[in-house]
């Protein structure tokens, strides 16, 4: 097999949403860059993840000129609800935030608008590639080594952006001595489906219920994601139909009535709960952003956000770099990123203990949970907490 050596600017892997956004922020300040991605375009588009988008990340798809179907097809809601003790409880997000709203749009057509920014700007993106490694981080010149349509390629960069996911090739390049790790596995995890329903409310429904954790949510006006609390390594084939919906409709309906509608499911999947972070975030011409540095629990809905967070910050580092040829926000790019992945970690917690049952199943802990709840939806304050976390900060890059 011949080997294809080549130069680029920022050699990125991985083609998830921190790769697509930051090749194409790159691209928007005409910096040059090659996206290599070890899975199938199908595989990538057809990957059911998120569905919450902060009002930074919409803002920035539509500056960005990649928002228009997100415009036309995104749900904006400007509230959400959470229910305990049979009854929904109303945070008015917006009220409470000046105006600041999330946007239910799935996260695979976020990848897919992204494709379709990348085709147009004829840069390369290899999909299926193999072999991928990186390699001379701490030099001038790292290099991003991977083979793609039968030949092996040897690609010079000036960074390298890390954005491989949590199981990528980056993160585990750094050594060991130069990066410090923080986790915590929790003993849940997530039973999620979509099903093809016409979602029964406008607004998410988060519920604390004393069998576990249920979430009601939705792709569009047809259908409806829906999400309840399972075992760490639960085997989804182990549920059947007719058990996911006896176990959503306990845990979510309410005394008014409400519940979800039902209809055929269309994907199921379980998704294992961590909290994690790897700092620092760089490593000599490796910047790491998105899952590849942190993992955050779902229920915060934070996950994606905070990728696209880290690839706005980290494309005007690098595009300071090249109009001026100062390294000073390249410098402060870990820092500043981890400080915001910090907030979200602590969000994303606090949400979480909130609202699941832990397997000690300590009554205490039902009632506590219940007692905070009751405070939430008694105070101002409190309210207004979570509806700025929720809703996300500007991002900013500075
Ligand atoms: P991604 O993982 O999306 O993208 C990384 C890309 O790198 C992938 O395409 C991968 O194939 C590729 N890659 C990996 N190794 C490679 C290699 N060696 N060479 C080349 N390419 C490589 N967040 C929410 O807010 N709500 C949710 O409901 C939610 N559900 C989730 C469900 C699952 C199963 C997972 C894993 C995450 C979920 N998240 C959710 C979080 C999710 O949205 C992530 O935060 C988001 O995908 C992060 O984007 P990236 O950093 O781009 O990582
Ligand atoms: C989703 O719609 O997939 C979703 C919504 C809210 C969350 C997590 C996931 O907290």
């Amino acid at each position: 097999m011949c080997t294809v050596t080549s130069r680029t600017q920022v050699g990125i892997v991985g083609a998830g949403p921190a790769g697509l956004m930051l090749g194409h922020l790159l691209d928007r300040q005409g910096i040059d860059s090659v996206i290599i991605e070890n899975r199938s375009e199908q595989h990538v588009v057809e990957r059911v993840r998120a569905g919450v988008l902060e009002q930074s990340t919409v803002d920035l798809m539509r500056e960005t000129g990649t928002g228009h179907r997100l415009e036309r097809e995104g749900l904006r809601h400007d509230g959400f609800h959470i229910a305990f003790e049979g009854r929904r409880h109303r945070i008015d997000m917006a009220g409470l935030t000046g105006g600041r709203a999330i946007t239910i749009y799935g996260q695979n057509e976020v990848v897919k608008d992204l494709i379709e920014a990348r085709r147009a700007t004829g840069r390369p993106l290899f999909f299926e590639a193999s072999n991928v490694g990186v390699a001379d981080l701490d030099s001038r010149q790292p290099v991003v080594r991977f083979t793609a349509d039968g030949a092996d390629h040897q690609l010079a960069c000036d960074f390298i952006g890390g954005c491989d996911g949590f199981h990528g090739v980056c993160r585990p390049a750094i050594p060991a001595d130069a990066i410090r790790i923080f986790e915590r596995v929790y003993p849940f995890g997530w039973l999620g489906i979509l099903a093809d329903a016409p979602p029964s409310a406008s607004e998410l429904v988060y519920s604390l219920h004393e069998r576990g954790f249920a979430l009601f949510s939705m792709r569009s006006t047809s259908i409806t994601r829906l999400y309840l609390q399972c075992g760490h390594d639960e085997d989804v084939n182990g549920w059947s139909d007719a058990r996911i919906w006896s176990e959503l409709r306990t845990r979510l309906a309410t005394e008014d009535g409400w519940k979800p509608n039902q209809g055929p499911i269309l994907q199921r999947g379980v998704t294992g709960m961590r909290s994690f972070v790897a700092e620092p975030m760089r490593y000599g011409r490796l910047f790491l952003a998105g899952d590849s540095a942190h993992i955050v629990p779902p229920t915060g809905a934070k996950g994606l956000n905070l990728a696209m967070a880290d690839v706005y910050r980290l494309s005007h580092a690098i595009a300071e770099c090249y109009r001026s040829g100062s390294e000073r926000l390249l410098d402060r790019y870990s820092e500043r990123a981890l400080r915001r992945t910090w907030r979200a970690q602590r969000f994303s917690f606090w949400m979480t203990s909130m609202l699941h049952q832990d397997d000690a199943g300590n009554p205490f802990d039902y009632r506590r949970q219940i007692a905070d709840l009751e405070y939430l939806f008694t105070s101002r304050a409190a309210m207004t907490s979570l509806a700025e976390s929720y809703a996300g900060a500007p991002f900013d890059h500075e």
